[in-house]
C-alpha cells in the first residue's frame, strides 16, 4: 500500500528548485527547502525572493506560503528524513571543455543518501547526460543509504521544462514528462506532480527522460545554428534574414528559427553537451557545430561593429560603444551565457563601453545604466544584443541627436535597415546584407 505525499522536499532553491517548492507549498504540501547559499536561506525564510530579474508571481507567491508556515528554508540536510517525496534541483553545468561537471548533484545525492528512510520518493529534476541515473545516481543513493532502489525507496526522472523569466507559469504550463523504473514509483509521482502541474504528464522509461530533455534542447539549438548560418549567408548576398525565414515558413513543414547575436541562458548552451557527451563510439558532429555557430554570433557582432566604426573614420581606440542588453533574452534579467558578455569582453580591450539593460544587473564591472538617453549620450557606435521591448519604441531622430556618429549595430532585427540609411545612420544588422 502506497502512502500519499504530504511532506515535501525540494534540494535546490535555485530558478527551478524555488518556483517548484513554492508551487507545492501553495497547494498546502508541508514543504521544506534545502539550499547551500545560507544567504539564500535566509532570504526566502523572510518571504524574500533572492532570485534576479522579474519573474512574474514568485515574488507574491513565496511570501504567501512563508507567511503561512507552508514553506521552511534550511541548510540542515537531515531535513530529508521527513520528508515523503524529495525533488532534486541541483545545477549539472558544464566544465570548460564541454564535460558535465556532476559534483552538485553528488553532493546533493550524498545528503539525501544519509537521510533517505524507506517509501521515500526521489524524483531528479536535473538535466542530466543519458545513463546518469542508472550509472551515477542509482548506485550512488544505494551505497550512502543502505536502501535497494524500488524494494526500499522509489525513484523517477522528470526533467524541468523552466522558462527562465516566466519560472512559476511555464513550470505549471509546460507538459511533463516521468521516466520511471516501476509502476509503484509511477504512481507516486503522477500523484503529486499532477497536483501542481497543469498540463499532459507523459511516461517513458528513464534512459528515454534523460535523452528527450537534453535532445529537445539540442534541437533548439540546431535550429538557430541553423538560422545563424543562412543569415551570415545573406549578408554576403545582399538579402534580409527575415525576409528570407519569412517565406521559407509559409512553406509546410518550415519552422526557421530567428537568428540573432548568439544563444545563451543556461539550458541550450549547456545541455547539447550533456547529449553530445553520453556517446562514446564516434561523435555528433551537426551538435557541435551547431554549438560553435552560435558561439560564433557575438564575435560576428563585433566584426559588423568594427567594420562599420571604420567606415566611418572612427579610430575604435578613441571611440565610445554602447552595449544595448546584457540579459540573455528579451525582457527578462538574466545574464547567464549572454552572448552581450562576449560581446563586451572583446570590445572593452580597445574601445570605451557603456551597458545599458532595463532589467538585467551587470555580472561584471563595466560602465553600465538603466538610462538609455546616458548610454547613448556622444556614443560612436549603438549595438544592440538583446531585443529588450523598449528598444523598439526608439526614436531614430532622437538617436541621430544623441550620438556623436550616427553607427547603429542590430543583433536582433530591431531597426528596418533602410529607415536608418534614410536618416543618415551606418546601418550593420545581422543577416541584413546591402
Ligand atoms: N534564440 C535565438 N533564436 C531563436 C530562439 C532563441 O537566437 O529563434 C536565443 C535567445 O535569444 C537566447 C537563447 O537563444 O539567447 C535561448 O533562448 P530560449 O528561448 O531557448 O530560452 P531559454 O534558454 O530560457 O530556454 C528555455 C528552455 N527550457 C528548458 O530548458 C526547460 C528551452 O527548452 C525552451 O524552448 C525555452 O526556454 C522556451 O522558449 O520555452
Amino acid at each position: 500500500m502506497l502512502m500519499s505525499i504530504k511532506r515535501i522536499c525540494v534540494v535546490g532553491l535555485g530558478y527551478v528548485g524555488l518556483p517548484l517548492a513554492c508551487l507545492f507549498a501553495d497547494k498546502g504540501y508541508e514543504t521544506v527547502g534545502l539550499e547551500k547559499d545560507r544567504k539564500k536561506v535566509g532570504s526566502i525564510n523572510q518571504g524574500i525572493c533572492p532570485l534576479r530579474g522579474k519573474e512574474p508571481g514568485l515574488k507574491e507567491i513565496l511570501s504567501t506560503v512563508v507567511e503561512k508556515g507552508k514553506l521552511i528554508a534550511t541548510s540542515d540536510p537531515e531535513i530529508c528524513s521527513l520528508a515523503d517525496a524529495i525533488f532534486v534541483c541541483v545545477d549539472t553545468p558544464i566544465s570548460d571543455n564541454h564535460k558535465p561537471v556532476l559534483t552538485f548533484l553528488k553532493s546533493a545525492l550524498t545528503e539525501i543518501g544519509k537521510n533517505l528512510k524507506k517509501g521515500t520518493l526521489v524524483s531528479v529534476e536535473s538535466t542530466l547526460p543519458p545513463r546518469t541515473m542508472d550509472n551515477f545516481v542509482i548506485p550512488l543513493l544505494e551505497r550512502v543509504s543502505g536502501l535497494r532502489v524500488d524494494d526500499d525507496f522509489h525513484l523517477v526522472y522528470s526533467p524541468e521544462r523552466i522558462l527562465p523569466g516566466n519560472a512559476l507559469e511555464s513550470l505549471r504550463r509546460n507538459a511533463r514528462i516521468i521516466g520511471y523504473r516501476d509502476h509503484d514509483s509511477l504512481s507516486l509521482a503522477r500523484e503529486i506532480y499532477s497536483a501542481i502541474i497543469e498540463a499532459p504528464i507523459h511516461q517513458t522509461d528513464i534512459i528515454t527522460a534523460e535523452i528527450v530533455k537534453t535532445v529537445e534542447n539540442a534541437y533548439r539549438d540546431v535550429q538557430i545554428a541553423f538560422a545563424n548560418e543562412v543569415a551570415l549567408a545573406c549578408e554576403e548576398l545582399g538579402a534580409d534574414v527575415f525576409e528570407v525565414r519569412r517565406l521559407v515558413n509559409t512553406s509546410p513543414f518550415r519552422d526557421m528559427h530567428l537568428p540573432g547575436s548568439g544563444v545563451g541562458g543556461h539550458c541550450l548552451t549547456k545541455d547539447p553537451w550533456l547529449f553530445a557527451s553520453s556517446i562514446t563510439h564516434g561523435s555528433l558532429p551537426l551538435i557541435s557545430t551547431a554549438r560553435a555557430i552560435n558561439d560564433s554570433m557575438p564575435k560576428h557582432l563585433v566584426a559588423l561593429a568594427t567594420g562599420a566604426l571604420r567606415e566611418a573614420g572612427i579610430e575604435i581606440s578613441r571611440s565610445k560603444i554602447s552595449v544595448l542588453g546584457l540579459a540573455f533574452r528579451k525582457d527578462i534579467g538574466d545574464t547567464r551565457n549572454s552572448p552581450a558578455l562576449v560581446v563586451i569582453d572583446i570590445l572593452r580591450k580597445d574601445a570605451k563601453i557603456v551597458v545599458h539593460d532595463p532589467y538585467a544587473d551587470p555580472p561584471i564591472e563595466i560602465a553600465f545604466t538603466r538610462d538609455i538617453n546616458e548610454a547613448l549620450r556622444d556614443s560612436d557606435c549603438a549595438i544592440f544584443v538583446t531585443d529588450h521591448s523598449d528598444y523598439y519604441k526608439i526614436d531614430l531622430q532622437e538617436l541621430a541627436r544623441l550620438m556623436r556618429t550616427k553607427i547603429i549595430v542590430d543583433g536582433r532585427n530591431l531597426f528596418d535597415a533602410k529607415k536608418c540609411r534614410e536618416k543618415g545612420f551606418i546601418y550593420r544588422g545581422i543577416g541584413k546584407g546591402r
